[in-house]
């Protein structure tokens, strides 16, 4: 409308650009009458494209209202990693059974590590190939290392009980072996357990470890022992627990057998139980170990550790 009437060729300006053709007497009345409406329209447009802006603003102001009322984004905050959540379930199992927990230190001494779990110098599993040695002065209980398992954690606690009865505690946490591919990684998780007392016997391990058997994989879980050696009990079994996958029928996580290891136990050797400050004449006791990382592979179906080491949320918010 501005172009219409007030623009170069509009009405108004072509008007005024006439003026003079008209008889002289006319021009002063019709050059006012003109310049009057051109101020009155440049008004009303003004005025219009002010109303404009306004309703403008207006909607602008209705539609980007921002509700404050609104539930806003929940922020990410993080959830547990599984096997903390096995560890959480484990260490409830043993504690509703009186067991007390004991964590001990991550670098350990020879001493607590390897012989007072009747593994003398010279053993294979002491060599450098197998464990992390740390690069300071030997103590006076030999050289210091990650510990390679949660052996020496029960060792200080039977020391720390200086001959009380009973010992019933488990010890999970970290431990640290050079070996890295599918199914190993240099960092893993153990949970170890040890009960000394009079009269202990063999009974009692099957006991404790089926119970545990059951409330991690259900009250149908059949368990079998089968003889292993290893250098801190004796005598040794390994157990297997039926294969949850397939039901004992077979599959690729049993290897078909059926079948599938998951713990290392035994009634502790009498050179063990003497480092630890107890009379293997007066009592006896069991320990067993348990790869956390292996029974949550198995639990929760993953085929690759590295899966449990990547820091990677998507893999832990499953489960
Ligand atoms: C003391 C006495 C005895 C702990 C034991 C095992 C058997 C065992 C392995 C399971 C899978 C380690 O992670 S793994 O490779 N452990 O088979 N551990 S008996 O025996 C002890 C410990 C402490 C004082």
């Amino acid at each position: 409308m501005r172009v219409q009437y007030l623009g170069r060729k509009g009405v108004i300006t072509s008007a005024l650009r006439v003026l003079g053709q008209l008889p002289a007497e006319e021009r002063p009345a019709q050059g006012a009458l003109a310049n009057q409406l051109r101020t009155e329209i440049g008004q009303a447009l003004e005025e219009a494209r002010g109303a404009l802006a306004r309703r403008t603003l207006d909607r602008r102001l209705v539609e980007e209202t921002i509700d404050i009322t609104l539930p806003g984004y929940p922020p990410t905050i993080g959830h547990p990693h599984p096997l903390i959540i096995l560890r959480n379930d484990i260490e409830d199992i043993f504690a509703a059974m009186g067991f007390t927990m004991s964590l001990g230190p991550e670098i350990e001494d020879e001493w607590h590590n390897f012989e007072a779990l009747n593994i003398p110098p010279g053993h294979p599993a002491r060599e450098m190939q197998d464990s992390f040695y740390i690069d300071a002065a030997p103590t006076g209980t030999g050289r210091l290392l990650l510990r390679t398992q949660m052996s020496p954690v029960q060792i200080r606690f039977m020391r720390a009980q200086a001959g009380r009865l009973p010992v019933r505690m488990v010890a999970p946490g970290r431990v640290y072996r050079r070996d890295d591919d599918a199914t190993h990684s240099p960092m893993f998780h153990q949970c170890e357990g040890l009960l000394v007392d009079h009269g202990i016997s063999f009974a009692h391990l099957k006991g404790v470890l089926s119970a545990l058997a059951h409330r991690l994989f259900g009250p149908s879980t059949r368990i079998r022992f089968r003889p292993s050696y290893f250098p801190f009990t004796e005598p040794s079994v390994e157990v297997d627990v039926g294969c949850t996958l397939c039901n004992g029928h077979g599959c690729r996580t049993c290897k078909q057998s059926g079948w599938v290891e998951v713990l290392g136990a035994g009634m502790v050797h009498p050179r063990v139980l003497e480092a630890g400050g107890y009379d293997p004449e007066e009592v006896s006791g069991f320990a067993f170990g348990l790869g956390i990382d292996r029974l949550a592979m198995l639990r929760y179906q993953v085929d690759d550790i590295r899966a449990f080491y990547e820091g990677d949320m998507r893999c832990s918010e499953q489960f």
